[in-house]
């Protein structure tokens, strides 16, 4: 199997006036997230055990296993990547009512959770995620995680909505302001009809 870099679903300027600019999905999705593809169709290439593998099964058997972690690297990238493209959206923002009835059960009200999101992607020192999750009892957590890890990977819960908080996603746009990157991204970047979308 041979895993594709996945077109965007939007035009690469147009969320340029909510805050992520041409420039940036250019390098971002063109270029970084193409590099992860590479890579990984490469680690394929040279070992007969990946091969006929999803991505899901190639992230499940590398995770934790040091003679695999190349190849979790790029996987786990490329999962991470296809699942932040759809997480943005030109009209994003908007909370819809399913989603937002969640969000007040399990933290409070919109705004704890955004808090708690914050202090997630803020705090993840170097490279990696935030994420809001669905965890297997249905309630809703935040977590974050390092470079190329998810929460697919160390089965803390289902994906709703990831940031990418790589400096390479927001210093274009932010240089070295990642708080104010995350809150754009909550307040008018975000795909919450595609975080209800992945509800159990
Ligand atoms: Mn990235």
């Amino acid at each position: 199997m041979t895993f594709e870099l996945p077109a965007l679903s939007y035009s690469h300027s147009a969320l340029a006036e909510r805050g992520m600019s041409q420039e940036t999905l250019e390098l971002h999705h063109d270029k970084h997230h193409l590099a992860y593809v590479t890579a990984l169709n490469g680690f394929v290439e040279g070992n007969a055990a990946l091969q006929g593998k999803t991505l899901e099964e190639i992230i499940a058997l590398s995770y934790g296993d040091d003679a695999l972690a190349g190849v979790f690297n790029q996987a786990g990238q490329h999962w991470n990547h296809i699942h932040f493209w759809n997480a943005l959206s030109p009209n994003g923002g908007g909370i819809p009512g399913t989603l937002e009835a969640k969000l007040v059960e399990s933290f409070g009200s919109v705004e704890g959770f955004k808090a708690a999101f914050k202090t997630a992607a803020t705090t993840q020192f170097g490279s990696g995620w935030a994420w809001l999750i669905q965890k297997a009892d249905g309630s809703l957590g935040v977590t974050k995680t390092p470079n190329g890890v998810n929460p697919l990977a160390t089965g803390e819960g289902t994906a709703l909505l990831g940031l990418d908080v790589w400096e390479h996603s927001y210093y274009v746009d932010f240089r070295n302001r990642r708080p104010d990157y995350v809150s754009n991204f909550l307040d008018t970047l975000a795909n919450y009809e595609f975080a209800e979308g992945n509800l159990a």
